[in-house]
Parts: C-alpha cells; structure tokens; sequence
C-alpha cells in the first residue's frame, strides 16, 4: 500500500538543474573546457564533486588538478549558481507540482525530499514548500551520490517506511537506478529513453496525477504478490 513519497528536487519539484548547467557551462569555459550538449544528462542528479569530475572528463582534464583546486572550481560554481536561485520565487514550482503534494498532504502520504544539492533548504525556502517537507536527507550525511541508492534508501527510513510502500520521483538516469537499486517505485520525468529503467515515466511533470501514479504503483505491487 502506498503510504509515502520521495522526491528529489532538481528538474522535479523546480528547473533548478537549468542553472546549474549554466554555472557549470561558465566554469568548464573558464578552464577551457567545451561541453557537448549531451553533458546535460550527464550531470543531472549528480553531487557537486562528482559533476565536477564528468567535466574534466569531457576535457580530458581528470588528474589535472589538486584537491585545493578543485574545491575552488566547486565553490566558484557553486557561487554563481546560488546567485541564480536567489530570485526564485513559488511561481518556479514545476506545473502540477503544487496540485500534488497538496493532494498528497490530504491523503495522508508522507513526503521527503532525496536531493543531492546542499543547496535543497534555501530552494525549499524560496519556493515557500517547506511546510511539505519535514524530512530532508541531509547530502553531507551521505558515503555515496547517485546512481548508490543511499540517498532514497535513507529518504526511506526517514519516513519510517518499507520500500514497497513508497514512490520516488527523479529526472535523472542516475537516480532512476539509484531507486530501482533502492527497490522502490521509480517514477521518470523527462526523456523516455534516458530514463527506460524507470516503471512509470511523463514527460513533463504537468502530466503527473495522483491517481493514476496510485494505479500503476498498485498494478506492480499486485504483479509482485
Ligand atoms: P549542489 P538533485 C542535484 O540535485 C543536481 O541535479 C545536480 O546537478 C547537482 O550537481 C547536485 O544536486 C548538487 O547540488 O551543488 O547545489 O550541492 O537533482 O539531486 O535534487
Ligand atoms: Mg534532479
């Protein structure tokens, strides 16, 4: 039975993963790195460092710097993406977004947010949807990024949960694998291709309608009993 959801934040409850791929687009031009436009999927979901490693990888560069060099390549991007999120405002929540988690709130599920960013509390605050939100998994408490599954698996016990009793929303591939590996209910956001792991996947998030992800989480829950 469902009885919670979990949500990562970054391209699902806001397009923060936009500005970030224009602060990170700035910092790879700045060492001389181009990025190829399928850089974008790359990057989606993954933790700040280990963005920062897909990019040097793209420019050849992995190896090149030391630790100090790298942590002020991570803070200068993480700088001007902060800058970005400052204006952010409820008018940035992603279409039916809001529609759901208030109907989630009425039927009683739990919610949590599984987002890799440092920067989920300020967004959540911007985007007035902290009172939906008791549980958030705190990034720096974390060994693994996505795709390990640590990041729901942790969302999970936050709300006290089983794994069949919840449904995670992603944008990322990474994070599909990271629920799947996480044995929870994936729901995909975004190119079907890209997320092909997922059980349910839209579009956009304008297509994402309580009742009908209840259906398809009940319809596998009873092909598995
Ligand atoms: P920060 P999510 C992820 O958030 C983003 O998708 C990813 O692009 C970003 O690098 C990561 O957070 C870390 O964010 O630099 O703000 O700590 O999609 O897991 O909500
Ligand atoms: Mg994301």
């Amino acid at each position: 039975m469902l009885k919670g959801l979990i949500f990562d934040l970054d391209g699902v409850i806001t397009d923060s993963a936009v500005y970030h791929l224009r602060a990170w687009n700035q910092l790879a031009s700045e060492i001389g790195i181009k990025l190829p436009p399928e850089a974008s999927d790359d990057l989606r979901g993954r933790s700040r460092m280990d963005s920062l490693q897909v990019i040097l990888r793209y420019g050849n560069q992995v190896g090149k710097y030391s630790d100090d060099e790298l942590a002020e390549f991570a803070e200068r991007k993480n700088t001007a993406y902060r800058q970005s999120i400052k204006a952010m405002t409820r008018d940035d929540v992603l279409p039916g977004m809001l529609q759901l988690l208030q109907q989630a709130r009425q039927q009683g599920l739990e919610m949590a947010i599984a987002s890799a960013s440092k920067n989920a509390p300020t967004i959540l605050h911007n985007l007035q949807l902290e009172s939906f939100f008791p549980e958030i998994v705190d990034p720096d408490s974390l060994q693994h990024g996505k795709p390990d599954p640590e990041i729901y698996i942790a969302a999970q016990h936050l709300l006290k949960l089983n794994a069949d009793e919840v449904i995670s929303f992603e944008d990322a591939a990474a994070g599909v694998t990271a629920i799947k590996a996480a044995h929870q209910f994936a729901v995909g956001i975004g190119d079907a291709q890209v997320l092909r792991h997922a059980d349910y996947i839209v579009p956009t998030t304008a297509q994402l309608h309580l009742d009908q992800l209840e259906a398809a989480f009940d319809h596998q829950f009873q092909g598995l009993s």
